[in-house]
């Protein structure tokens, strides 16, 4: 079986956006709207079970707000706070450049050189995509990934697996021939359950998921001189990924 192409989610895996990203731009805008609602860094990790900003914030009040009296309008609050979130987020990123988690670019760049395909997978809105490779990755690299598959274009976000079985459909490939990134438990639910062989690069919001599964889990991808480490999986002996790990975790 040969490898043609690399599925990467973007949160928690090519930059850490969750904690210093997206939960001070919900922040800003609960406050913006005059909300007492405010995620701390601990509360936000409880908050990230669920994945996509609006259902999020729906999880917030069912379950964290007992006293929140919702209004008539909730699910319509609920999209207006979501779009200033995501005006914030893409401030944030353009101002302050989130940094790519170590290896990526790297690994991006080398893929490409190689003639790997490579998507997006993932559950963020397509803006928050598009404003952190344009500013964290550089200048056009959005044309680096034939799909951008984000947000609401499927109807179910991680743990489901639609979004993965979308990218696929829409390169014309099966999951045989891919190698998935991801760095959570629902993101690795996911895109196992489209059946992608998927290495984990965990971070602090993920260390403690279960990574059942997982073809192998590392603390991230590492750079020649800057090894990373394995926390569970294939040992290859090698201790950052490039196109030839990449190649030998795939047949393996
Ligand atoms: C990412 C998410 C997203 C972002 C916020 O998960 O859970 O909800 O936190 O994005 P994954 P939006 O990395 O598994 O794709 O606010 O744009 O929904
Ligand atoms: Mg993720």
């Amino acid at each position: 079986m040969t490898l043609h192409a690399l599925l990467f989610d973007v949160d928690g895996t090519l930059a850490d956006t969750e904690r210093d990203g997206h939960r001070p731009a919900f922040n800003q805008a609960f406050k913006d709207a005059g909300l007492d609602w405010n995620w701390d860094v601990a509360l936000y990790g409880k908050l990230l079970a669920v994945t996509g900003g609006k259902e999020r914030m729906k999880h917030y009040i069912d379950h964290f707000r007992p006293d929140y009296r919702k209004p008539d309008n909730f699910d319509e609050l609920v999209a207006e706070l979501h779009q200033a979130k995501t005006r914030h987020y893409a401030a944030l990123a353009a101002r302050s450049g989130i940094p790519m988690r170590p290896g990526v670019k790297r690994l991006l760049t080398e893929a490409r050189a190689a003639g790997l395909r490579l998507a997006i997978a993932t559950t963020t809105t397509p803006e928050n995509v598009t404003v952190l490779l344009e500013h964290s990755l550089g200048s056009g690299t959005q044309d680096w990934f034939e799909v951008i598959a984000a947000g609401d274009i499927v109807p179910a976000k991680k743990p489901a697996s639609d979004i993965y079985h979308y990218a696929l459909e829409k390169m014309s490939l099966t999951a045989a021939d891919c190698l998935a990134f991801e760095d959570s438990e629902n993101g690795l639910r996911a895109s196992l359950g489209a059946g992608l062989k998927t290495l984990v690069t965990v971070n602090d919001y993920t260390l403690d998921h279960d990574f059942t599964g997982a073809a192998v889990v590392l603390s991230d991808l590492g750079d020649p001189g800057a090894p990373n480490r394995r926390i569970a999986g294939a040992d290859l002996g090698q201790p950052f990924v490039d196109v030839s790990y990449l190649r030998t975790l795939h047949r393996g």
